[in-house]
C-alpha cells in the first residue's frame, strides 16, 4: 500500500473491498480523503481542447483525407491530458467530485495567431447515473464538437474496468457551405494500481473516428508491437497505440501510425513525426469565481475543494453535505410541485441521427445512441 498514508490504510482496504463487491456507479462510493480530487468531472471536457492550435488546424486541412489525418492527430494529442494529467498534477488518478444535476462549467482558449477563439460549455445533464454534456466551438474556424460522457464500471482481476458511454460529433463547416462530420467513439479504460493505493489509467480496446466523407481511423490501444519503420521500438510499452486510416469503402490502410500517446508517435511507414505532446498544453481560461453563477463548478465546490487541497477534510465533508442536502431538497420540491429540473443548454434526444448514419459505415456497436443537443444559448466571449 505504498500510495496510502499510514492513517488511511484500513479505510483504503475497506474502500477497495467495497469496489470489488460493487458494480454500477462508483462515483457515489465514499472514498478515503487521500484519494479525493478537488476537481469536478464537469471540468474534464476541457481536455478536448488543451492544444487549440491542433483543433484549429482541422479547418485548414486541404481535403477530406488531410482533414481525417488532422482530426486523428488532434484526438491522439488529447489522450495524455484526458488520461494521465491527474497522475502528473495530483500524484495518482484521484476520485473527481461527482457533479450535481445542472452543474455548469464555462471556459475558453483565446485567439492567438489567427487560430480563433475556442469556447467551452459543459452541463451535468444527469446525476444518477452521472452524465456530462459538452459543446466546444471555434466559430471563426467553423468547428464544433458536441458530446456527452458517462461510464459503466466493473471490477476484474484487480482493476476497475470502465466502459465509456457516449460519443462526440465534430462538425466542420467547409468553405463551399457544406458540412463534414466526424463520429468519435471512446476507448475503454482500465484503472490499475488500486491495491497499492496509486491508481493510474491504461486504455484498452479500439476506438474509431468515422468521417462523413467515408475516411475512417481505427485506433488500437492493445496492439502488442509495432511492425513498421520502427520495428519493435514502442512495442510492449504502456500507452502504446496503433492507428490506421482507410479510404471510403476500403479496408486497406492508406496511412499507419504508431507510438506512445503520452509522448510521441510516428508514421509507421515513413518514420515521419506524427504527434508530440511533450510540450506544454494550454489550460482553459475561466472567469473569476466571484462573477460565477451558483451552479458553476468552481463556485459550487469552492469550499469542498479548499478543504481537500488544504487537508481539512472535516470542512470538505461538511461543505459536501450542504451541497447534497440542497440537492435532495430540490428533488423533493420538484416532486411535490410535479415539475422536473430544466436543463439550461442541452436537449436530450433518444437517438442521434449522425451517430446512426456514420455508425453504419463501420458497424458501430451499439448501432444507436442517445445524445444531448446544444441549444446554442451561450454568448462568448465571457468577461474575464
Ligand atoms: C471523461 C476521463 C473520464 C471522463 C473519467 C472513471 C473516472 C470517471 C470518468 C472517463 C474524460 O474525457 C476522460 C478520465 C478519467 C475517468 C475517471 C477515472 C476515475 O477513477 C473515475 C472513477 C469514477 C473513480 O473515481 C473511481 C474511484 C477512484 C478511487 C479510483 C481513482
Amino acid at each position: 500500500l505504498q500510495g496510502v498514508p499510514a492513517a488511511q490504510k484500513s479505510s483504503w482496504s475497506s474502500f477497495v473491498k467495497s469496489i470489488v463487491s460493487f458494480s454500477g456507479d462508483l462515483s457515489s462510493l465514499t472514498a478515503p480523503p487521500f484519494i479525493l480530487s478537488p476537481i469536478s468531472l464537469t471540468e474534464f471536457p476541457a481536455y478536448w481542447c488543451e492544444r487549440p492550435e491542433l483543433f484549429a488546424a482541422i479547418a485548414d486541412a486541404k481535403d477530406e483525407k488531410e482533414r481525417s489525418i488532422a482530426v486523428l492527430k488532434w484526438f491522439i494529442s488529447t489522450l495524455k491530458g484526458q488520461y494521465t494529467s491527474r497522475n502528473e498534477k495530483l500524484g495518482s488518478e484521484k476520485k473527481p467530485l461527482n457533479p450535481v444535476l445542472g452543474e455548469l462549467f464555462y471556459g475558453f482558449w483565446p485567439d492567438r495567431n489567427g487560430r480563433g477563439q475556442t469556447n467551452l460549455v459543459v452541463e451535468q445533464v444527469s446525476h444518477h447515473p452521472p452524465i456530462t454534456a459538452y459543446y466546444i466551438s471555434n466559430p471563426q474556424k467553423g468547428l464544433a464538437l458536441q458530446g456527452h460522457s458517462a461510464q459503466k464500471t466493473s471490477f476484474s482481476s484487480g482493476s476497475i474496468v470502465v466502459k465509456q458511454i457516449g460519443h462526440a460529433i465534430l462538425t466542420v463547416d467547409l468553405p463551399d457551405g457544406k458540412k463534414e462530420e466526424f463520429l468519435i467513439t471512446l476507448p475503454r479504460l482500465r484503472i490499475d494500481g488500486i491495491w497499492y493505493g496509486s491508481p493510474y489509467i491504461e486504455l484498452t480496446g479500439i476506438s474509431y473516428i468515422q468521417s462523413s466523407s467515408g475516411w475512417l481511423s481505427t485506433i488500437d490501444y492493445e496492439a502488442k508491437e509495432g511492425r513498421g519503420y520502427f520495428g519493435l521500438s514502442f512495442g510492449g510499452k504502456s500507452h502504446f497505440f496503433k492507428a490506421v486510416l482507410t479510404a471510403p469503402g476500403s479496408s486497406t490502410p492508406v496511412k499507419r501510425y504508431e507510438g506512445l500517446w503520452h509522448e510521441t508517435s510516428k508514421d509507421s511507414d515513413t518514420g515521419e513525426a506524427f504527434t508530440d505532446v511533450r510540450t506544454p498544453k494550454e489550460e482553459v481560461t475561466v472567469g473569476p469565481v466571484e462573477a460565477m453563477h451558483d451552479f458553476e463548478s468552481r463556485k459550487l465546490w469552492q469550499h469542498v475543494a479548499r478543504g481537500i487541497r488544504e487537508g481539512d477534510y472535516e470542512l470538505a465533508s461538511r461543505e459536501k453535505s450542504k451541497i447534497e442536502n440542497d440537492q435532495r431538497q430540490r428533488r423533493r420540491d420538484e416532486q411535490a410541485a410535479g415539475t422536473r429540473w430544466q436543463l439550461k443548454h442541452f436537449e436530450h434526444i433518444e437517438s442521434d441521427p449522425v451517430y446512426e448514419r456514420l455508425g453504419q459505415l463501420f458497424n458501430a456497436n451499439p448501432p444507436k445512441e442517445d445524445t444531448y443537443v446544444f441549444m446554442n444559448n451561450r454568448d462568448f466571449p465571457p468577461t474575464v
